[in-house]
């Protein structure tokens, strides 16, 4: 059995690479985010940053993630995240219908630039939505005091913007003007 702080170091060291810096280890990931997990093991291997890291831990990260964060690939030879990418990769997401309302937890500090220009994706490629408050409580607490924000979805979607749902239950979009969020 792995210590939970192994696990996770090593799901941190995995999301670097799958969503954020691929180039830290010189692994290539293909253009819907997918990396070779022979490569991925023998690149962290050679690097410095990582854990050591095989196929039995990589199997046990991607079982034990409590937000579903990794997929491995039906025939058991790539892995990929989920969602929350900063490097530009094609999930091949299909567009969703939202319900009603969606929440995005995040920092008071935030609150006057959000309502002032929407919510915008920043370093990623989607703001992230959650059908669950709590949810939404836990990620905005990451950055300071916790506000949930209301978005009207529903009625965005009827507008035109797409929604997206990634295989973790993440509810994704480009992008929310101010006039579908309510502080409260
Ligand atoms: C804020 C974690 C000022 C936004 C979580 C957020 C999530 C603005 C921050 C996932 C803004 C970006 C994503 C604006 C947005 N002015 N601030 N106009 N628009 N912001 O981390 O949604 O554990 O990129 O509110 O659970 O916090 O990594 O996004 O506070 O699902 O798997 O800018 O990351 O998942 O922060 O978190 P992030 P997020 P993992």
């Amino acid at each position: 059995m792995t210590s939970s702080k192994q696990l996770n170091k090593t799901s941190k060291f995995l999301s670097l690479v799958l969503r954020h810096e691929p180039e830290a280890i010189e692994l290539a990931l293909d253009k819907n985010g997918w990396a070779n997990i022979d490569a991925l093991i023998s690149k962290a291997n050679d690097s410095d940053e990582a854990n050591p890291l095989d196929h039995a831990l990589i199997q046990e990260v991607v079982s034990t993630s409590d937000k579903k964060r990794f997929i491995i690939s039906d025939d058991g030879q790539n892995i990929r995240a989920n969602q929350g990418h900063s490097i530009n990769v094609d999930l091949q997401l299909k567009p969703a219908t939202p319900p009603e309302f969606l929440y995005h937890g995040t920092a008071t500090r935030f609150l006057d630039s959000i309502l002032q220009e929407g919510l915008k994706p920043q370093q990623r490629q989607h703001v992230h939505l959650s059908t669950d408050i709590e949810i939404a409580t836990n990620v905005g607490q990451r950055y300071g005091k916790p506000v949930i924000l209301t978005i009207k979805s529903l009625l965005m979607n009827e507008q035109g913007f797409m929604f997206y749902l990634s295989e973790n239950g993440v509810w994704l979009t480009k992008s929310v003007p101010g006039i579908y969020i309510n502080n409260h």
